[in-house]
Parts: C-alpha cells; structure tokens; sequence
C-alpha cells in the first residue's frame, strides 16, 4: 500500500551536520521517493498546529522552544508502508530506549533532541501533510 509522510529532521540533527545521513537511511529503502524537501524556520503558529495535541504537558514549552532554535528540513516520503517504516528507521521516542541502527539509537541521547519527526498513523499523516505542503494534491 503506497503511503505518503511528514518527516522533519529537527534542528538538532541539522546543526550537528546529520541530515544527509538521516536522508540517505530513507533513500536506502527501495522504491521510497523524496516528493518534496525544505530547510526552513518553524514560526509559532506551525508549531503549535503541529504539537497541539501535547499543549498544557510540561515538556511542550521547551519543545516548542527547541524546534524553533534553528532550521529543520522538512521532507514529504512516498512508498510502500512508509508511515510505518519512517517510523520503524526512527526507533522509539526515547534515544536510549531505541536500538542500535534506528536514527534516535545511532544518534540520540535525550528525548526532546529526538532528531527526527515522522507521522505516526494515516491521518496524523494527512493533518500534518496540510500543514507543511498545503499546496501538495
Ligand atoms: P515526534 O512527534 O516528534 O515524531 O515524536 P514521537 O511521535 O516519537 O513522540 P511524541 O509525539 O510523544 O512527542 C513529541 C515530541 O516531544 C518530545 N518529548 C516527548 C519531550 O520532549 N518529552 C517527553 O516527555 C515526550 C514524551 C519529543 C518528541
């Protein structure tokens, strides 16, 4: 089943010079496409359209905060169960939780400087996706 997803390589992974490593595990995987790519600053509004859900928890303000401390690319992926493979290549949420070989296993330490955001379902994908590439069919 061809999907398409939201992915954001936060800013975490584009100081520290980790992008065309992430991008690459992505393009690895045979028959994804890349549809559409960015480097670009977060403003308020996208941020709190796309974290909306985790406003009022204690760790949204420094969330928040850290997204827009710096650029994030922004990529929209096509292919064959992407939503569930991004996700899978991204390891759970916690970088010391996530195994060796996913992105937040190879690279991460603390949770909010995950390195990578990826759509968690169909319609997160399609929420996201408006928000990001409103010009996007
Ligand atoms: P995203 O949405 O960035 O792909 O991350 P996840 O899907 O893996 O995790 P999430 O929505 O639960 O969390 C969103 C974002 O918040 C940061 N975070 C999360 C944090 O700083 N402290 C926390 O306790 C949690 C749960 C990391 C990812």
């Amino acid at each position: 089943m061809s999907q398409r997803t939201l992915v954001l390589l936060k800013p975490d992974a584009v100081r520290r010079g980790l992008t065309g490593e992430i991008i690459s595990r992505i393009e690895r995987k045979a028959g994804w496409q890349i549809t559409a790519l960015e480097l670009r600053n977060l403003d308020q509004e996208t941020l709190e359209l796309h974290y909306g859900e985790h406003k009022g928890k204690p760790f949204y303000e420094p969330l928040v905060a850290f997204m827009a401390s710096g650029p994030v690319v922004a990529l929209v992926v096509e292919g064959e169960r992407v939503i569930e493979g991004v996700r899978a290549l991204a390891g759970p949420t916690d970088p010391i939780a996530a195994a060796p070989g996913s992105i937040r296993g190879d690279f991460g330490v603390i949770v909010r400087e995950n390195l990578i955001h990826a759509s968690d379902s169909e319609e997160s994908a399609e929420r996201e996706l408006k928000i990001f590439f409103p010009g996007l069919t």
